[in-house]
């Protein structure tokens, strides 16, 4: 499947509602009236939302909009506000590491998981070093996920303090020449001041050994809470130091529009979205495939 057919069709749940509004539709006040209540059910925020209509609303004024035509209007509008925030994760550093960071049950440890596959598929030598000492699962999750993609899998015992996990594998990592480290974390928000005292001795640790580390800080975020997940963006945001984001299981909601919320209020760069499970469910992100898939263009 190519990247936009993998988009659109992880993005389903949210292109029906807002395409719906244009089926059989002549843009006139009452479709983009319609229009204006879908693209709000998509949690893309409602300034962000007033500031599209009004741009339609412009760009139709007077002019025979055929649904197609304003779909592919819509996209466009879209994808200018995401190309700010469309950047690969660059991988420029040797070794390179990325600690992963967010709230529990977000998608830390499989998106860890798929990252890997995906490095290691680039010919990358990938460690994982599981930081999530709390539960015991949690450990045996991720090295499952290392086994799956036969990538190299650190982790202390269990209930040992993440900061020194975190320390050892490091460094056994750097005996075994790893090119890319990946860090999972746990994101118990028993309080905040807690986790972000927690991270900020991880970082710590890190900086002993790689004094310019972490080369990216992922802040994990789980599209399926909508606007939960920009309260979540605000809470790390100040703390930990985030380089970008990853928002996961958007196969899962029809609230894919909270990327673009995302994007107009933390302008932070969106590296990756998950639209599954599994392995390969982890895509690079790009404004213009994301956009069509939003709306549900056939452009794609
Ligand atoms: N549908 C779907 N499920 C996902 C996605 N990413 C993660 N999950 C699921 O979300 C659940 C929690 O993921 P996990 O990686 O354990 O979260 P963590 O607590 O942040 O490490 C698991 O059941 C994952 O399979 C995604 O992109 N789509
Ligand atoms: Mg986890």
């Amino acid at each position: 499947m190519s990247l936009f057919s993998k988009i659109t069709a992880g993005l389903r749940k949210t292109s029906q509602a807002v395409s719906e509004v244009f089926i059989g539709r002549t843009l006139d006040a009452a479709t983009l009236e319609d229009l204006h209540d879908a693209l709000i059910m998509t949690d893309m925020g409602s300034a962000t939302v007033r500031d599209v209509m009004t741009q339609l609303e412009e760009a139709s004024r007077g002019k025979a909009f055929s649904d197609d035509q304003a779909k592919a209007w819509l996209a466009e509008a879209v994808s200018r506000k995401l190309s700010k925030v469309s950047s690969t994760m660059e991988v420029a550093q040797n070794p390179c590491i990325v600690l992963v960071i967010g709230v529990n049950g977000n998608g830390k440890t499989t998106t860890i998981g798929k990252l890997s596959a995906r490095f290691k598929a680039q010919g990358k030598h990938v460690g994982v070093i599981a930081a999530d000492t709390f539960r015991a699962a949690a450990v045996e999750q991720l090295a499952q996920w290392a086994a799956r993609a036969q990538v190299t899998f650190y982790s202390g015992d269990t209930n040992a303090d993440p900061a020194s996990v975190v320390f050892s594998g490091l460094e056994k990592a750097r005996e075994d020449g790893c090119d890319l480290v990946l860090i999972d974390t746990a994101g118990r928000l028993h309080t905040k001041q807690n986790l972000m005292d927690e991270l900020s001795k991880i970082r710590r640790v890190i900086q002993k050994i790689h004094a310019d580390a972490p080369h990216h800080t992922l802040l994990v975020l789980d599209a399926t809470t909508g606007q939960n997940a920009l309260a979540q963006a605000k809470a790390f945001y100040d703390a930990a130091g985030i380089t970008g984001l990853v928002i996961t299981k958007l196969d899962g909601t029809a609230k894919a529009g909270v990327v673009v919320a995302l994007a107009e209020q933390f302008s932070l760069p969106v590296h990756f979205i998950g639209v599954g499970e599994g392995l390969d469910d982890l895509l690079s992100f790009d404004a213009q495939a994301f956009a069509a898939g939003l709306v549900g263009t056939d452009a794609a």
